[in-house]
């Protein structure tokens, strides 16, 4: 039995991962470790125990608090460590960037430092989770590939750059056997309604006007959570140490276009819902810093891992949506008083 570590697994991508790695790797025993920040929920893990007994377990900690990491890393001698925790909103960076230094930045240097001193073996491999953003904006044309130099934009981009940069200079120094996977943006079942896709399906539902930054005609490219989740075990199982895999699914959109084609997957589900509006567009105050356009070149993890996304952008929209209407009691109960304080910070009451 393998036994994993898996950072910031009650998240979105989280605990996406933690049930299809449960499912699919039977020699994996996984240990989920996350501080349960707003982000971060039980729920999102619910059931996991009862089903997989021994091969499943949680544990509350704090990156940040580096005693408890050793200690942890001590204890359990682990096989690897699949690192998704982080504060990962630009919005909120953009409010407040120290917590993102300390969790992305200091956080992740805690769990380097805990694995090159504790890990099992010289084989054991630290798989870095990052994020496309890490290569600030693209124009019309080109691609990220992993060759594209780093320069971030926002708090959070240079938060995630830096943990990167820690990440290489853990193999180059100490031969820790790392890999990093840069994606693009995700979409799918658990995100936080705070991210475009689920923040504008929980506005048209509660008859709110879906704030667009600027002209909305900035360009994400998407995936759904399972295809990036599929790279990652890919990436953990094949990568070669001390390299970095782009993980897209070559899927551009313009972020109005995105909002329009919510709007109309809303209507279809909801068409027998009298009391359903359609909702406002209301083009608001633009993201400062905001990139114009992502735009990842997977070639390296197709050629390489054998990468291959397997759900359409038409599909994941229309299970996220769905997944949106069916699970209104999950979305409304993490909806706190911290984040009616957020939104009223980021919005202005508009
Ligand atoms: P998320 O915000 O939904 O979840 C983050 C998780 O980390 C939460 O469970 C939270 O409780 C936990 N966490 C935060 N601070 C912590 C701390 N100090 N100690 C322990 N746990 C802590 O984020 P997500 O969207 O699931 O993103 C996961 C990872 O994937 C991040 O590293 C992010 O940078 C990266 N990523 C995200 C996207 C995307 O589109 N969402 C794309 C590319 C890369
Ligand atoms: O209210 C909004 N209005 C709007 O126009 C929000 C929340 C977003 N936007 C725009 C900004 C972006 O161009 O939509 C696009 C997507 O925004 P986010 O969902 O905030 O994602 P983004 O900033 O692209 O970052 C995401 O992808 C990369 C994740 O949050 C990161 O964690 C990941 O690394």
């Amino acid at each position: 039995m393998m036994k994993i570590l898996v950072t910031g697994g009650a998240g979105f991508i989280g605990c996406n991962f933690v049930r299809r790695a449960l499912r699919v790797k039977k020699d994996w025993k996984i240990i989920v470790a996350d501080a349960l920040t707003y982000a971060g929920n039980l729920e999102n893990l619910e059931g996991l125990k009862e089903k997989y007994n021994d091969r499943y377990d949680f544990i509350k900690i704090d990156i940040r608090d580096k005693e408890s990491v050793d200690e942890l890393f001590k204890k359990e001698k682990f096989d690897g460590v699949i690192h998704f925790a982080a504060e990962s909103h630009v919005d909120r960076s953009i409010l407040g960037p120290l917590a993102f230094v300390e969790t992305n930045v200091l956080g992740s240097v805690n769990l380097l430092e805990a694995s090159r001193k504790y890990f099992k073996s010289d084989k054991s491999r630290f798989l870095h989770i990052s994020t496309d953003e890490v290569y600030g904006a693209l124009g019309d044309e080109g691609f990220f590939t992993e060759e594209t130099k780093i320069v971030p934009s926002s708090p959070y981009s240079a938060s995630k750059a830096s943990s990167d940069l820690f990440v290489l200079a853990y193999h180059k120094t100490y031969g820790l056997n790392v890999v990093i996977t840069r994606c693009c943006n995700n979409y799918g079942p658990y995100q936080f309604p705070e991210k475009l896709i689920p923040f504008m399906i929980k506005r048209a539902l509660d008859g709110e006007p879906l704030p667009v930054y600027g002209d909305g005609r900035n360009v994400r490219d998407w995936i759904f959570v399972d295809d990036h989740n599929d790279g990652t075990i890919l990436a953990f199982e094949k990568g070669r140490a001390g390299e970095v895999y782009n993980l897209g699914a070559r899927c551009e959109k313009r972020n109005i276009d995105l909002v329009k084609l919510l709007i109309e997957k809303l209507k279809a589900c909801l068409k027998d819902k009298k009391d359903f509006k359609e909702p406002e567009i209301a083009f608001v105050k633009d993201r400062p810093g905001h990139d114009f356009r992502y735009a990842i070149d997977p070639s390296k993890a197709e050629s390489e891992l054998g990468f291959k996304p397997k759900i359409s952008f038409e599909e994941g929209i229309d299970l996220t949506v769905k997944w949106y209407i069916e699970n209104e009691g999950w979305w409304r109960r993490i909806i706190s008083g911290e984040y009616l304080e957020y939104v009223e910070k980021q919005y202005g009451g508009k």
